[in-house]
């Protein structure tokens, strides 16, 4: 692990992903820093190898954060296996590649903490990576994860890309994807307790059994991470993004109703994935370079509400 100095004032960056959770909070921090941000249009597929090529070749980035990618909850990664697998593949190899080929200076790609063992030791740190065997209903998409962080990796080796990737862990925020599907659990319980109040019934359905421990990370402060690991990270490693404190399930669901002011009560549907049963990231290697989250759990979740709340009034 090393550190450097790097600085983003006048340089062009390209977020891959900008319309995203992820990459539109992004865009929004690298207002502050003085540069200029590029984006594709919705035509531009990412999985297609000749336009992405052609778009790199034409617009010359300084700088690329990787945010694009095939995302979802559980049931997403277990119902479309080939979609996370062969979508996240491509837009990777296609993205890093055209990096590497047209001189970019800097490349940040973005992981997720799936890409560990089901039964990695708590807290996880970056050295689990490919000691164990992977959680079954999100494999295609952690297979495709480690792949980009191999990428970085074999680029950096081989051509001396600064390359470097980051693994935050669940996120939620502004911009999330609320589909009651193939959303991930923050915004699927933040819908159904909004939905149920308005209805006024009388209890919410939490999939699984409410024990399944996950750690949650507001989006802004991982595009605050991102920036400060552009800056200040250079090197091999990925770099694990946490807040540092799990939570059950069940109590997840509680916060999120007093948050929404749903008082009815939660009922656990046994028939829905558990997944993972716990993944506490070890996020020591990024606090250690100087960077800790700002936003609390509970702060964070009525951020989020106020955001979905504000999207519900506009449709
Ligand atoms: O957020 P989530 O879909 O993904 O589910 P993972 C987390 C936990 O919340 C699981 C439970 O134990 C779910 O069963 N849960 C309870 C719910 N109610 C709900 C609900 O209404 N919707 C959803 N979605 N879950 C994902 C991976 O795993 O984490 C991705 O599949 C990615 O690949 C992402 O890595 C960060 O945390 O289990």
């Amino acid at each position: 692990m090393s550190a450097a100095t790097f600085s983003l004032t006048g340089k062009r960056i390209y977020v891959a992903g900008h319309k995203g959770m992820v990459g539109s909070a992004i865009v929004r921090r690298l207002a502050a820093e003085g540069c200029e941000v590029l984006t594709t249009d919705r035509a531009l597929d990412l999985r297609e190898q000749s336009a992405v090529r052609d778009w790199f070749a034409s617009e010359q980035p300084d700088v690329v954060v990787l945010a694009a990618a095939k995302v979802g909850g559980i049931l997403a990664n277990d119902t479309y296996p080939a979609q996370f697998l062969y979508d996240n593949l491509m837009i990777e190899a296609n993205v890093i590649d055209a990096a590497a080929q047209n001189g970019a200076e800097k490349l940040l790609f973005l992981g997720s903490s799936c890409i560990y063992p089901k039964m990695a030791p708590q807290p996880i740190s970056e050295d689990a990576l490919l000691t164990g065997p992977l959680e079954s209903t999100n494999e295609w998409y952690a297979i495709a994860k480690i792949a980009g962080i191999k990428l970085c990796q074999a680029y950096r080796r081989e051509y001396g890309c600064d390359f470097i990737s980051a693994m935050p862990t669940n996120l939620y925020g502004p911009g999330d994807n609320f589909d009651l599907k193939n959303s991930h659990v923050l915004p699927a319980l933040l819908r159904k307790a909004h939905e149920a109040k308005e209805r006024g019934d009388g209890e919410i359905t939490v999939w699984g059994s409410g024990t399944p421990l996950r750690e949650f990370l507001h989006v802004d402060d991982l595009a605050d991470a991102c920036v400060f690991l552009l800056k200040n990270y250079s090197g091999e490693d990925h770099v694990n993004v946490g807040f540092g404190e799990d939570i059950a399930i069940a109590d997840l669901a509680r916060t999120v109703c007093d948050v929404v002011g749903f008082e009815g009560q939660l009922s656990f549907d046994a028939t829905k994935p558990d997944g993972t049963p716990r993944k506490l990231m070890d996020s020591s290697r990024l606090q250690a370079l100087g960077w800790s989250p700002r936003i609390g759990l509970r702060e964070g979740i009525a951020d989020a509400y106020g955001h979905f709340v504000a999207r519900e009034a506009q449709d």
